[in-house]
């Protein structure tokens, strides 16, 4: 039996299977299929592979090293499936992104500093490139570290992501409607896509109080029906066409923050509930609520000058800073944590 050169890695608050692209099959049909055979889809349990049951764990980052200057690697992501034999490279993760750089170091793609490394990763879904740095004290990776991220126990070592170039990452422009809101079926909506497409619609107006746990809005299926509908309408809109299958766009519903952050949010891959919030999710959803009149902007309570914005989630909270040059962002920053849990061989199901 033929195994493949993987490395599971937990990134931000998702799990993921890494490998080097020259590890996989080139043409994509034939890779598909062979990930979807390690990952155990389709099957609501992914039993017999290394799926963890939620599309947050059913994640694959394909890396290698660049060509030109620009940047140092590429990273491909690929979201697949549960329970259905999809695998989609229409969005780009945040989370796993936050494991790129390590990997590429851990490869030999990069060579690490001594104290610090950072790494030029392009995002070959939308095309921005992000800086993913991290300490590599003596010239080597260390994960272990002192800060906690919300939705993952513990602690670990810290990576910066720095984002440019997101605006209109997958729809081409900041807000692909061409307006700060919009009326879809008889709901105010902001679409934004700052690296994320996302629908952005206020919790209160679906009849939930927007500070449910993900547990109960999973049970909840007449939601999951109008987040669907919602997302159909809205991503046509967004240019995205029939977006029935796809993982874009990502719904996020909004209430007042009563944590102590500055916006409360329930997202939705795609109509699933999030256990808290994609990273390029995030800084899409702040964007759009820094907006003038945008859906949300009313629940927002602005930080102070300089500091982050607190987005509160179902698991806790995260910060993202956003630097904005008059309306074009200019770039974004967030916190995450990553870790190495196995690096072997995989065996696929035959
Ligand atoms: O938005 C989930 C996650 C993500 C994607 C999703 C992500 C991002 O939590 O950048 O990280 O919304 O599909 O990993």
């Amino acid at each position: 039996m033929t195994g493949v050169r993987c490395m599971l890695m937990r990134g931000g608050t998702s799990k993921g299977a890494y490998f080097l692209a020259g590890d996989l099959p080139a043409d994509p049909a034939e890779r598909d299929d062979l990930l979807l055979r390690i990952m155990g889809t389709p099957d609501p349990r992914q039993i017999d592979g290394l799926g963890g049951a939620q599309p947050v764990t059913s994640k694959v980052a394909i890396v290698s090293a660049a060509t030109g200057d620009s940047h140092d690697v590429d990273y491909l992501f690929l979201q697949l499936g549960v329970e259905e034999p999809t695998v989609s490279d229409r969005q780009t993760c945040g989370n796993l992104l936050a494991g790129v750089g390590q990997f590429a170091v851990e490869r030999g793609l990069v060579a690490a500093g001594p104290e610090r490394t950072s790494v030029r990763v392009r995002l070959l879904n939308t095309g921005s490139i992000a800086v993913a740095t991290f300490p590599t004290p003596r010239g080597e990776v260390d994960y272990r570290g002192g800060t906690a991220i919300s939705g993952v126990p513990g602690t670990a070592a810290p990576v910066e992501l720095d984002f440019t170039g997101t605006e209109g990452s997958v729809c081409g422009s900041l807000l692909p409607t061409g307006h700060v809101r919009d009326d879809v079926g008889g709901l105010e909506v902001s679409c934004v896509d700052n690296g994320m497409p996302v629908v952005v619609a206020r919790a209160a107006d679906l009849g939930i109080s927007g500070y449910e746990p993900a547990a109960e809005l999973a049970a909840d299926t007449a939601l999951a029906a109008r987040i669907d509908a919602l997302r159909t309408e809205a991503g046509k809109l967004m240019g995205l066409g029939d977006v029935g299958g796809s993982s874009v766009p990502k719904t996020t519903l909004v209430a007042a923050p009563r944590d102590g952050g500055a916006i409360c949010t329930r997202t939705f891959i795609p109509v699933k509930p999030h256990p808290s919030i994609g990273v390029l999710g995030a800084v899409s959803v702040v964007t759009a609520v820094l907006l003038d009149g945008a859906v949300g902007s009313e629940l927002l309570v602005v930080p102070p000058a300089g500091a982050p914005v607190e987005v509160e989630h179902p698991s806790g909270k995260l910060a993202v800073a956003i630097e904005f040059d008059g309306p074009r962002v200019r770039r974004s920053t967030i916190l995450r944590t990553a870790r190495k849990l196995f690096d072997g061989t995989v065996f696929p199901r035959s």
